[in-house]
C-alpha cells in the first residue's frame, strides 16, 4: 500500500530543519521561517488498552436514554454590573462519582458536575443573565496520567486543577474560563453569564491548561441552552420532545474503568488523537429511546476528545438541521448525514410520523450509536416545520478592517521525535499577535498545512463562513508562496448560519468573516480535537477595547 505523505514525513523523509528540543529550538526562530520549513508529524498512538472492554460485544440497547437533569437555582446574587438587580444564582460541585455507563458493566469511575456524565443542562432565557459558582472537589490525583511536558501542566503545578468554560458564550473575560484560570481542590470560581444572544446549544466543559483533554474525557462537561421569544414562536418540538444527545467515544477496560490511551513514552504520555471504541449517547452505550410517532428536536452535541461522527438513520431516511454551533440557521437543511466535528454542534429535528411501530437506528458509519422505539399509536398532530427559521445577514466582506491569514501546521523535532501543532508557527507562550478591536469585523483564513480536519474555535465570537478552498502547500512550503487551486467553494447549506467552530479542511484555506462583539479582553482560539489543543495548538487572542475619543478623555 502506498504511503501518505504524512506516513512517509513521519518516517524522516522530506524533513529538511533540524529542530533541536521542543520549545527551546522552535522559539528560536522567527515565526515566518518556522512557517516556510518543509514539515512533517508523526502519529503518535496510544498503547493499546490492557484487558479491553469490546464495547462491540455488548448487548444493545438495554438502557434507557438518559436526559440529565436540569440545573436549578440556588436563590439570587447582586448583578456584577448592576449591583442594584440581583441575578439567579447556581452552585455547581465537581465531583468525582461512579456512574453506570451499560447494564452489564461494572460501575465507572468519573468526574462530573452533577450527578453523571453530562453534567447537568442550563436552560437560560437570551437576556436573562446568570452566576454560577463553580466549586472544585475533586480529588488531588488525576483519574489519568498527565503529561508534564506539555505547556502549562509542569510538574511544578498542581495535578488537578478545573476552569470551566462555556462553549458558545458571549461572556466577559473574567468569566469565560482562561486556560490559565485554573483552581484546585477546595476552591470555586464566581462567573457571570449574560446571555446577550440568540438562541443555540451551548455547552459548558473544562478549559485547564494543560491537562483540558483528561479533565473532559473523566466527564466533566453538560449543555447550556439558551432559548428566545424568536425561537419560541417557530412552534419546534419542546418539552419532552426536544433532547440534548451528547455523543463522545470513550475506551474502557474489562473492569468498566475508562482508559486514556498513554504513548508509552517515559515521561511523555501525551498522544496526538484519541479514539475510543465505546460510544456514550448521553452516558450509556448502546442506549434506546421511546418516541412518539412526531417530530422531535435533538440538539446533537460531539463531546469527543477527537472523533467526528459521521450521523445518519438507519432506515436512509432523511432529516432536517436547523440549527448551528451559534443557533438557529435561515431554513431547515434536509440531509441524510451530518459530519459532526469535536466541539460542533447541531440542532436537528428527525420525525418519526411515518415510522410508527418501527426501530431505527442513529448510526455514525459502521457504529451503532443508538436506538428509536417509534411508538405504534397513530401520529400525534404537531406543527409542521416552518419554511423560514431566522434570517441570518450574510456579512458583506467589505466590512472587514483587516484579513489574517493564519496557518495550522504539524512540526516534528527529528532528535526528539516530539510533534507540535500550533497555529500560526506561534506557541502558546508567544506574545499575543491577534489583537482585533472591539466591534469591528475582520477575516480570518485558516490555511491548513496538515492531512487532518482541524475544528477551529474561537472563544467569545460568532462568525459565517465565507468559504474554503485549495491552496498548493507544497508551493508555499518551498518558496513561500500562496498559490489557490481552483474557485473557491461555498458554505454547504448547513453551514450557512452562525458558527463559533469551523471545519478547516486539509491543504484548504478555510475563510470565515467574525465580528468582534461583546467584551474587550483576552480569550483564546484553539483547534476542538483536544490532543491537538493540548500540544499548542492554542493561542490567545486580546480584544481591544475601541480608542476613547478625546471628549471622553
Ligand atoms: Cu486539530
Amino acid at each position: 500500500m502506498p504511503l501518505s505523505r504524512r506516513q512517509l514525513l513521519a518516517r524522516g523523509l522530506g524533513v529538511a530543519t533540524a529542530f533541536a528540543a521542543r520549545g527551546r529550538a522552535l522559539a528560536a526562530f522567527a515565526p515566518s521561517a518556522v512557517a516556510r520549513t518543509v514539515l512533517n508529524v508523526g502519529m503518535r498512538p496510544g498503547l493499546p488498552v490492557k484487558s479491553p472492554l469490546h464495547a462491540s460485544s455488548l448487548a444493545r440497547f438495554v438502557d434507557a436514554l438518559p436526559i440529565p437533569e436540569v440545573v436549578k437555582a440556588s436563590g439570587s446574587r447582586p448583578d456584577p454590573t448592576k449591583p442594584t438587580q440581583r441575578l439567579p444564582f447556581h452552585r455547581l460541585e465537581m465531583r468525582e462519582l461512579e456512574v453506570q455507563v451499560h447494564r452489564d458493566v461494572k460501575p465507572t469511575r468519573c468526574w462530573s458536575y452533577g450527578t453523571g456524565v453530562p453534567g447537568p443542562t442550563f436552560e437560560t432565557r437570551s437576556g436573562q443573565g446568570l452566576l454560577v459558582e463553580w466549586v472544585n472537589s475533586l480529588p488531588n490525583r488525576h483519574l489519568f496520567p498527565v503529561d508534564h511536558s506539555i505547556c502549562g501542566a509542569g510538574a511544578n503545578v498542581p495535578e488537578v486543577r478545573t476552569v470551566p468554560h462555556v462553549h458558545g458564550a458571549r461572556v466577559p473575560a473574567r468569566s469565560d474560563g482562561y486556560p490559565e484560570n485554573w483552581f484546585t481542590r477546595g476552591k470555586s470560581a464566581l462567573y457571570h453569564y449574560p446571555n446577550q444572544q440568540e438562541a443555540t446549544t451551548l455547552w459548558y466543559h473544562d478549559h485547564a491548561m494543560g491537562i483540558e483533554r483528561l479533565n473532559q474525557y473523566a466527564g466533566l462537561f453538560g449543555a447550556f441552552l439558551v432559548r428566545d421569544e424568536t425561537e419560541a414562536a417557530l412552534g419546534l418540538p419542546s418539552g419532552p420532545y426536544d433532547i440534548p444527545l451528547f455523543i463522545f467515544d470513550r475506551l474502557f477496560d474489562a473492569a468498566g474503568q475508562l482508559q486514556y490511551p498513554n504513548s508509552g513514552i517515559p515521561d511523555a504520555p501525551w498522544v496526538s488523537e484519541v479514539y475510543g471504541d465505546a460510544m456514550l449517547i448521553n452516558g450509556k452505550l448502546f442506549p434506546y429511546l421511546d418516541v412518539e410517532a412526531r417530530p422531535y428536536r435533538f440538539r446533537l452535541i460531539n463531546a469527543s476528545n477527537s472523533r467526528f461522527y459521521y450521523l445518519s438513520l438507519s432506515n436512509g431516511q432523511a432529516f432536517h438541521q436547523i440549527g448551528s454551533d451559534q443557533g438557529l440557521l435561515p431554513g431547515p437543511v434536509p440531509l441524510q448525514t451530518l459530519i459532526l466535528a469535536p466541539g460542533e454542534r447541531a440542532d436537528i429535528v428527525v420525525d418519526f410520523s411515518a415510522s410508527g411501530g418501527s426501530e431505527l437506528l442513529l448510526k455514525s458509519q459502521s457504529f451503532v450509536l443508538m436506538q428509536f422505539r417509534v411508538s405504534r399509536k397513530p401520529p400525534s398532530a404537531a406543527a409542521a416545520l416552518p419554511v423560514s427559521l431566522r434570517p441570518v445577514k450574510r456579512i458583506p466582506r467589505s466590512t472587514a478592517v483587516k484579513t489574517r491569514s493564519l496557518t495550522l501546521k504539524e512540526y516534528q523535532d527529528p532528535k526528539t521525535n516530539a510533534m507540535v501543532m500550533l497555529l500560526n508557527a506561534a506557541y502558546w507562550r508567544y506574545p499575543v499577535t491577534e489583537k482585533p478591536q472591539l466591534d469591528t469585523v475582520e477575516i480570518w483564513e485558516l490555511l491548513n498545512f496538515t492531512e487532518d480536519n482541524h475544528p477551529i474555535h474561537l472563544h467569545l465570537v460568532r462568525f459565517q463562513l465565507l468559504e474554503r478552498q485549495h491552496f498548493d502547500v507544497e508551493t508555499f512550503n518551498f518558496k513561500g508562496e500562496l498559490r489557490t487551486l481552483g474557485a473557491p467553494l461555498p458554505p454547504d447549506a448547513n453551514e450557512t448560519g452562525w458558527k463559533d467552530t469551523i471545519q478547516a479542511y486539509p491543504e484548504m484555506i478555510t475563510r470565515i468573516i467574525v465580528p468582534f462583539h461583546g467584551y474587550p479582553g483576552r480569550y483564546v482560539w484553539h483547534c476542538h480535537v483536544l490532543e491537538h489543543a493540548a500540544n499548542e495548538m492554542m493561542r490567545p487572542f486580546e480584544v481591544i477595547a475601541a480608542p476613547r475619543r478625546a471628549a471622553a478623555l
